[in-house]
């Protein structure tokens, strides 16, 4: 009984060593332990075992089928998982010779204006300027000459930093900077993002987008100011745009005025983007204050200038008839992406 017990368990060992199917597994143990297997076969040698060796052999053909059993289990589990392995592998697999049909991204409306707008100034030579998102109190505040506890410090509700830095409430933060970096004449925008404590509704956000416009030369007047708007707001709405000053405050600028334009949807007729009025909020804006000239190290007595604090978040919406600004901010691809950048 042992020869033949020993000689199953080589078949089976060169079987299972040459098995490389979980399948093929199932099939040896059929084979081996089935109804009409090799080891079934031999149980039916007891009957006609001495009665003394009943029980020995009995014992022996059980630890054999045992151990028939976990070899194979063994054979198999490890097939299977490597079968599971290689259908993994090859799901993850990453032809990099195809060819892509990957979607691109597309630019923000705000994005597209911005930069409408910059190269419209460009042309009309300006230089573009970045500007720092957290800006000292005294760039922010005091250099555009708003006075310690002056009410303009509370009229922009602010984000204050731990260590007396603030976010920037608005371009204008960047004026110094710029007027001491370049020698009059000086031709310059920058855009920048400005933070401010508001209560957020359909006009105003707690983070939002401003481009701002500085010249400074011999003699500059309100006509300067309202030439260049003119000329860019013509490039951006593709006609002739007639513009009107109301009158203003900013410590920054002295005369200060708002500037609308004539609604260029409806030419003033009155239509639900104007409000019927036919008019168009559009920037604040004004002649440079002497001192904030000064504080850039500009002498008033030789140079004049003007400056305007467009917000781009409204200009965008103007320009794409997006009435609510939260949805510039909101991620919807569907509005989001209606938009294309025509350069
Ligand atoms: C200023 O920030 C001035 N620094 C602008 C300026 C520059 C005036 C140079 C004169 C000379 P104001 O707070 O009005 O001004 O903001 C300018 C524009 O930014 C607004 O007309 C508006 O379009 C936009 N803006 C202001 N606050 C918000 C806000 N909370 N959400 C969205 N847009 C805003």
């Amino acid at each position: 009984m042992q020869d033949k017990i020993d000689s199953i368990l080589k078949y089976a060992l060169e079987k299972l060593d040459a098995i490389s199917l979980a399948d093929d597994c199932q099939k040896l143990r059929v084979e081996l332990l089935g109804k009409s297997g090799k080891v079934t076969e031999l149980f039916r040698y007891i009957k006609e075992v001495d009665a003394d060796q009943k029980q020995k052999v009995g014992q022996m053909l059980n630890s054999l089928k045992t151990k028939l059993d976990e070899m194979i289990n063994a054979k198999e589990t490890f097939l299977r998982q490597e079968e599971l392995n290689k259908q993994i592998l090859s799901a993850k697999k990453i032809d990099i010779t195809l060819p892509t049909n990957a979607k691109t991204g597309s630019l923000h409306p705000r994005t597209i204006i911005q930069k409408q707008i910059e190269d419209v100034f460009v042309s009309m030579g300006f230089v573009v300027e970045d500007g720092s998102e957290i800006e000292t109190e005294y760039n922010n505040f005091t250099a555009v000459n708003v006075p310690e506890n002056h009410p303009a410090r509370d009229m922009q509700d602010t984000f204050w930093l731990d260590n007396g830095q603030v976010l920037k409430t608005h371009t204008s933060a960047s004026q110094n900077r710029i007027l001491k970096k370049y020698n009059p004449p000086i031709r310059a925008i920058f855009p920048g993002r400005c933070f401010r404590n508001e209560n957020i509704d359909a006009s105003h956000e707690n983070t939002f987008f401003q481009l701002e416009g500085v010249i400074v030369d011999k003699d500059v007047s309100v006509g300067n100011l309202i030439y260049f708007m003119k000329e860019m707001l013509s490039k951006i709405f593709k006609k002739e745009i007639e513009v009107r000053l109301r009158p203003g405050f900013f410590p920054f600028t002295e005369p200060s005025f708002e500037m609308d334009i004539r609604c260029p949807f409806c030419d003033g007729k009155g239509c639900s983007i104007c409000k019927n009025s036919g008019w168009i909020e559009l920037c604040p804006c004004g002649i440079i204050h002497p001192q904030v000239l000064r504080n850039g190290g500009i002498d008033p007595e030789k140079y004049s200038g003007c400056a305007f604090g467009l917000g781009l978040d409204r200009m965008t919406m103007i320009s794409a008839g997006i009435d609510d600004i939260r949805e510039l901010n909101s991620g919807n691809l569907k509005l989001l992406k209606q938009f294309k950048l025509d350069l």
